[in-house]
């Protein structure tokens, strides 16, 4: 009986994220990075859209305090919470969009009922430390609660010529191991092959793909998620491919098909026709 209050919530909170290991979790804090024009005007209301991708039985929601503040009657007690405490506004200047602000604490998210929190660390970015006092101020502050934390490991900075590049995002991804994340969430690298590289570098941290911009037919899509699945990832983070989409709820459907029933792209692309 060695282990601790805190570790214990931690796996806990794990198992309602990842209820059989896996998971597919709906990103939503577009209307702070990207603004509202990220979304089609019928979504500009977020409980419309968060009504649909809820109903379809998505795992979890990612999404920034004041959101989940004004969304929560609408997915409470169906969907676990990831509260982000970082962001940034596109509306700022290009030089200082390569660092992210605090948006909240550890203790907001715990006040919202919230299973992990997010942080984004931009591994490269000239403001790689003041991005790293916050991730480290955050893990603590959490790790002593039972909170996962789920790192947004991308890496982004003037060195970095290809963000997509598979010995970058592994660099990334085995950063973001190395300093702590339960969970780590990252871009895709285009490959199987590639993204399976990405996993191992990770040490068993489980790794989630980030969703990225839209891609204009939903088979091709779903085709990288069964790619990053088969590659060894524990699921999906995905925003605009499920939001942007003229059936949002049909695309969250399918991806829970490949990512919880191992199901091939041309089986559940029926969901979305
Ligand atoms: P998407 O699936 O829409 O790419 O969402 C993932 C995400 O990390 C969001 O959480 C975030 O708002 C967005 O991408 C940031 O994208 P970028 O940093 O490329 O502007």
């Amino acid at each position: 009986m060695s282990d601790t209050f805190s570790s214990i919530g931690k796996r806990v909170r794990l198992s309602r994220i990842l209820p059989d290991g896996r998971a597919v979790i709906f990103a939503f804090d577009h209307g702070v990075e990207h603004g509202p024009s990220d979304f089609p005007s019928e979504f500009v209301n977020p409980r419309i859209i968060i009504e649909k991708v809820v109903s379809a039985g998505v795992d979890a929601i990612m999404m920034l305090p004041g959101m989940a503040r004004l969304t929560h009657d609408v997915w409470m007690g169906k969907v676990a919470l990831i509260v982000k405490i970082t962001s940034k506004t596109n509306l700022r200047p290009e030089e200082s969009r390569l660092v992210q602000s605090v948006f909240g604490f550890v203790e907001d998210a715990i006040a919202l009922g919230a299973d992990a929190v997010a942080a984004t660390v931009y591994w490269g970015s000239p403001y790689e430390d003041v991005m790293l006092e916050r991730w480290f101020a955050i893990r603590n502050a959490a790790d002593s609660l039972g909170l996962p934390c789920l790192q947004l490991a991308y890496p982004r900075g003037p060195h970095i010529k290809n963000i997509y590049d598979v010995a970058i995002v592994r660099y990334g991804a085995r950063a973001a191991a190395e300093s702590g994340a339960d969970l780590i969430k990252t871009y895709y690298t285009g490959s199987k092959e590639t993204f399976a590289e990405v996993v191992k570098a990770a040490s068993g941290v489980p790794v989630l793909m980030s969703g990225g911009p839209r891609v204009e037919r939903a088979i091709d899509f779903l085709k990288v998620v069964k790619s990053v699945m088969d590659a060894g990832a524990k699921g999906v983070v995905v925003g605009r491919n499920i939001f942007q989409h003229k059936n949002p709820k049909g695309m969250a459907k399918a991806i829970m098909a490949i990512v919880h029933e191992e199901k091939e792209p041309n089986e559940v692309i029926k969901y979305v026709e």
